[in-house]
């Protein structure tokens, strides 16, 4: 998988929103995913729409918006269509999957109605993911977590094994685990998505843990990266966005050499 094109590895995709968002990659020359952590829906739409051309993934945590209204997903699914970008809800899923499957499809944000992929723990086993394959909206993906950026974590080695035989025991629906380190190397159908990234390495005084962009691109295995903060924070975020896109994009070229 490391050393393998993105442009070869959509034939071993099983899952159509990975087949489908490696082409935006490659269109895009992108594989940066902006984490939009913010707490106004003017922020977001702004966020969106500023970043939007140097972006193949806008990842969401919908639920710390603070005036959320239903109408606000039809600006974003606009703004996505614009930019060419698919809509990404972390929502770390993590319950029975009766529970999961009422989440998914129900309450104010109707997840499932704009969220072409999704998160989800595999902590509580297949009914998790039986719930979303189950429900109606038919190109979406799931990014398990194998690992997470944050310190002390309570993940290990097994569980982390454990995930990836979940990821591929569900191959149509998984679009690739959440992790940092190159773990399933020889499934290039899956995905890669590595958040806790920044332009150098650090922390901030929660527990997340940043690596920079060469590292996760040319040692941790990262196929995507997830920058929050590393953008939102800056002054002019467009910028920003950019600067980290074509980091990226070069460290990738690197890899594939
Ligand atoms: N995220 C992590 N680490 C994980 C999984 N997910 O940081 O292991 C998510 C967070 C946040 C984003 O929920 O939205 O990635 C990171 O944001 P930051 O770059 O501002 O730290």
């Amino acid at each position: 998988r490391l050393r393998m094109p993105y442009s070869e590895r959509i034939d071993y995709c099983k899952n159509k929103v990975s087949a489908k968002l490696f082409k935006i990659m490659l269109e895009k020359k992108s594989n940066l995913c902006i984490a939009a952590d913010v707490t106004a829906v003017s922020e977001l739409l702004d966020l969106a729409d500023q970043v939007g051309p140097h972006i193949c993934l806008l990842k969401t945590h919908i639920d710390i918006l603070e005036d959320f209204t239903p109408d606000v997903i039809q600006t974003l699914k606009d703004i996505a269509e614009k930019h060419n970008f698919l809509l990404f809800e972390d929502r770390k899923f993590a319950d029975i999957g009766k529970t999961v499957q009422l989440q998914y499809n129900k309450g104010v944000y109707r997840i499932s109605s704009w969220a072409e992929i999704v998160t989800a723990h595999s902590v509580t086993g297949n009914g998790l993911l039986d719930a979303i394959k189950g429900s109606d909206n038919d190109t979406k993906g799931v990014f398990l977590l194998a690992e997470t950026s944050s310190a002390g974590s309570l993940i290990n080695g097994a569980y982390t094994q454990s995930t990836i035989k979940m990821a591929l025991q569900y191959n149509e629906l998984v679009t690739g685990i959440v992790c940092q380190n190159p773990l399933f190397t020889e499934h290039p159908g899956l995905i890669q998505l590595t958040p806790g990234v920044q332009l150098q390495a650090g922390k901030d005084n929660l527990g997340q843990q940043y690596n920079s962009v060469e590292v996760v691109m040319q040692e941790k295995g990262a196929d995507i990266a997830v920058v929050g903060r590393g953008i939102t924070l800056s002054t002019d975020p467009a910028k920003s966005a950019e600067n980290y896109k074509k980091l990226l994009w070069n460290a990738y070229l690197k890899r594939i050499e």
